[in-house]
């Protein structure tokens, strides 16, 4: 029996330490800790969420320490770690204290106990000491959620990270301990709250015989104190209710809205509440009533109001068929239109939750002026966690900066000093999406996102380096290398991604009636969504000043949008958002906007390639699994900047008709187009876009297999070879490279890009690293498609072999 049980215990030590980046920042990794440490923990109370932390604190002890708390139920003479709460005050807070021998983790409520431990475990894990321990800490809101666009298939709108934790084929998942986990992983944050299903909502959540469901998943995330929330479709009460109507003023629907509640609350004492989207994107709303948004959303609150849940009314609501050739429409302006008028009609539990610009989760925005606009409603801010226009985790983006931007905003309101976060105080919400995927977002640096989040959910005033800095170490360890590079890379990849997608205030240019993923510059353009940015031969930009353009800068207070509304003082990362300019227009750079567009876009993809090579020096200092994932995204990312890069400078050359002053755009060094090579089998496409291909065009094969020779005109030397291809994702095609007759390397075309198309979403690169040319070498790409993928070319591209 022994040698059998020693083999599976020191399997199961193995399997706990192998970095498949599930436990995230609760790796719990031994530490050198010399401090003195009690022996034992004294627990009053005996709540799930107390055990809960009790059990964690356990946990995280062993796992730091190699030592296991002994469980005490009174307090022993040497000391111990007591875990008690106070019962007073209404928020979250706690208190650490080392007093004697002993560590008081001292909680106002239940949950501050959970976050105090998370707190005294995340000390241990950042090396301080505990010796003279004196933490008081309450959060800076109440409404720490994130939330969820799962939908009850188990498929995520805005997902990257695998499909739902919670739902598969119309049902709660049968094995919830992801579920649990996330919770756990929530509650390490201080995040109170969770909302399971989309806010395109799908009626059936409300459903009677549906509500067993629901009970697992909040029985799931109880223990850490995480309450769940639903998302609710407001046609319900006739969809699901069988009513004749939905209108908010009818005492029929009210009535129906309060018994459902309470039906709910009978099931799920602790519900949190509802978010609802209503009159937005195609959801039915007030509207159809003639009623207001603050009518829809009073007659929720109102049947919440007794059981202390809100009511979390979605501030995302415009027109989504403008017409595009009025120069005065402007979506920017919605929020506030929508909800100025409402102001001091809302009852005081429906708080409004307004995304933290007025368009839409934008690689750059200007903070959404409607907070600034209301004086007796309580808004929240909502910022996505899941980087729907940021890259959807195939790119390295740190959005803390961001979001500290927003917090810190000063809006001016009456002339005094109004950050967004002394405003914010209904709490602030966040898109967080995560999923299946073991490492919960689909790549190991997003996780710092939610991370990031949570911890400003708890204390807005938080710096992005030091939540980068302690995140990095709780999730990579301690050395210093890669600390700083991991620093390096979260600190300035937001900057970089800008750089590469839409700089200057211009919003991301991609497919926006699409993927929001891959190029795609005039995807905005000649629409009805509103995310316009006028570019044409003579200038760029929206014009929304209040003198000539579509007056929403007028919104802001008077010192704010005297500032946004001239060219002296408009800073130039909004320049594009704020104002119509030609081309040649100086920015404060001193570059012209588009000299400015040229230079970013190099900068970004070249800040990628750096990253590449950084990363690659952590070899053998990142356990190895994690190490090759981050490089495997970082190089794929490199690729896709370099296809941002030049996409967009050759629409801008295009349409302005001016040279980079540098000599970069419209040439390529080592470049050979696939249409220019020798093709057997291989037909000449057009894509579209057009700038989404080099030169505009493919070759795809539309046999089984086809090849493109090429022949090489350069020096003799060692170089990389760069070949570009189309990965879309309804097949699986073969590449094959030759070199003259020698085979260096094969691949296949399996990745999960979001698109079937040929274009810049599935554009794609493979490099062969360090072979000895000569001129007049021929290289051949051979590919065979599979189903519907074409086994596509762009170009092959010969670089000078990095060091
Ligand atoms: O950003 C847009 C997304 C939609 C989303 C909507 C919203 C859930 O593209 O997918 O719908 O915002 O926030 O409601």
């Amino acid at each position: 029996m022994r040698p059998a049980l020693i083999l599976s215990a020191s399997l199961l030590s193995f399997a706990a330490r192998a970095e498949s980046g599930y436990d995230a920042w609760l790796r719990y990794q031994p530490v050198e800790y010399r401090g003195p440490l009690p022996a034992a923990v004294v627990v009053e109370g005996d709540s799930p969420i107390v055990a809960s932390a009790r059990d964690e604190l356990i946990r995280g002890v062993r796992g730091m320490l190699g030592r296991t708390l002994r469980v005490e139920s009174r307090a022993p003479a040497e000391g111990a770690i007591f875990l008690r709460r106070t019962g007073s005050g209404s928020s979250d807070g706690f208190e650490l204290k080392a007093q004697g021998g002993s560590i008081q983790v001292v909680g106002t409520t239940d949950r501050g106990v959970l976050y105090g431990v998370f707190a005294l475990l995340r000390r241990i894990a950042l090396g301080e000491s505990l010796a003279n321990l004196d933490d008081k800490q309450s959060p800076f809101t109440n409404v720490r959620w994130v939330n969820h666009w799962d939908n009850l298939d188990g498929s995520i709108e805005r997902g990257y990270g695998g499909r739902s934790l919670f739902w598969d084929n119309l049902h709660a998942r049968t094995d919830l301990t992801r579920v649990r986990d996330y919770g756990r992983l929530l509650a390490s944050l201080g995040i109170n709250g969770c909302s399971i299903n989309n806010v395109n909502a799908n009626p059936r959540i409300l459903a009677s015989d549906f509500l067993p469901e629901i009970v697992r998943i909040a029985d799931a995330l109880r223990p850490w104190g995480v309450r769940t929330v639903l998302s609710v479709d407001f046609g319900s009460p006739q969809t699901i209710g069988g009513l004749s109507t939905f209108d908010p003023l009818d005492p029929a629907v009210a009535d129906w809205w309060k018994a459902k509640v309470d039906e709910i609350y009978r099931a799920i004492p602790d519900l949190g509440g509802i978010v609802l989207k209503a009159d937005s994107e195609g959801r039915v709303g007030p509207s159809a009533y003639g009623r207001t948004h603050a009518d829809a959303a009073n007659v929720i609150a109102r049947a919440l109001k007794p059981h202390g849940g809100l009511l979390l009314y979605r501030g995302f609501v415009y027109d989504h068929h403008m017409d595009w050739n009025n120069p005065k429409n402007d979506r920017a302006r919605a929020a506030v239109e929508n909800f100025r008028e409402l102001d001091g009609k809302f009852e005081a539990d429906a708080v409004l939750q307004i995304k933290n610009g007025p368009i839409d989760f934008q690689v750059r925005e200007p903070v959404s002026p409607l907070f600034g606009d209301l004086e007796k409603t309580k808004p929240s801010l909502e910022l996505q966690i899941t980087q729907e226009y940021m890259g959807q985790a195939r790119h390295a983006v740190f959005l803390v900066p961001m979001w500290k931007e927003t917090l810190d905003f000063d809006l001016r309101v009456r002339g005094e000093t109004t950050p967004v976060k002394s405003l914010a105080k209904g709490g602030i919400i966040g898109v967080s999406n995560a999923g299946l995927d073991e490492n919960w977002f689909g790549n190991n640096l997003s996780q710092a996102n939610l991370y990031g989040f949570g911890r400003l959910a708890w204390n807005p005033d938080l710096s992005p380096e030091d939540i980068a800095e302690e995140w990095a170490l709780l999730t990579f360890g301690d050395n210093p290398k890669v600390l700083d590079v991991v620093d390096r890379i979260l600190l300035t990849s937001w900057r970089t991604y800008e750089n590469y997608t839409g700089p200057l205030g211009l919003q991301t240019l991609t497919d926006i009636t699409g993927n929001h993923y891959g190029v795609a510059v005039e995807a905005s353009e000649r629409n009805g969504w509103g995310q316009w940015h006028r570019a044409d031969e003579e200038g760029v930009g929206m014009d929304r000043t209040v003198a000539t353009g579509t007056g929403f800068i007028g919104q802001y207070w008077p010192e704010v949008a005297r500032f946004y509304e001239s060219l002296e003082t408009c800073p130039d990362d909004l320049i594009l958002f704020m104002h119509h300019v030609p081309y040649t227009h100086v920015l404060h750079s001193g570059k012209t906007v588009i000299q400015y567009i040229y230079n970013s876009h190099y900068d970004g993809a070249e800040a990628v390639e750096s990253y590449v090579n950084e990363w690659r020096l952590l070899k053998g200092l990142v356990d190895e699994r994690r190490y090759n994932e981050i490089l495997a995204q970082l190089e794929y990312q490199a690729g896709q900047a370099e296809v941002w890069r030049d996409s967009v400078t050759n629409w801008f050359f295009h349409a302005s008709g001016i040279a980079d002053a540098k000599g970069r755009v419209g040439r390529y060094p080592g470049r050979y187009e696939a249409e220019s090579a020798q093709l057997q089998g291989y037909k000449v496409t057009d894509v579209t876009p057009w700038e989404a291909a080099s030169g505009g065009k493919a070759v795809a094969c539309a046999s089984s297999n086809c090849s493109a020779t090429f022949s090489y005109a350069g020096q003799a030397g060692w170089f990389d070879l760069r070949v570009e291809y189309f990965d879309q994702n309804n097949g699986a095609a073969r590449y094959r490279a030759w070199l003259n007759d020698q085979f260096i390397d094969e691949w296949t075309a399996a990745d999960h890009l979001p698109t079937q198309k040929i274009d810049g979403s599935s554009s794609t690169r493979r490099t062969v690293r360090g072979l000895a040319l000569r001129p007049g070498d021929r290289i051949r790409i051979e590919g065979s498609p599979d189903g519907g993928e074409a086994a596509a070319l762009d170009y092959i591209e010969i670089v000078e072999q990095k060091k």
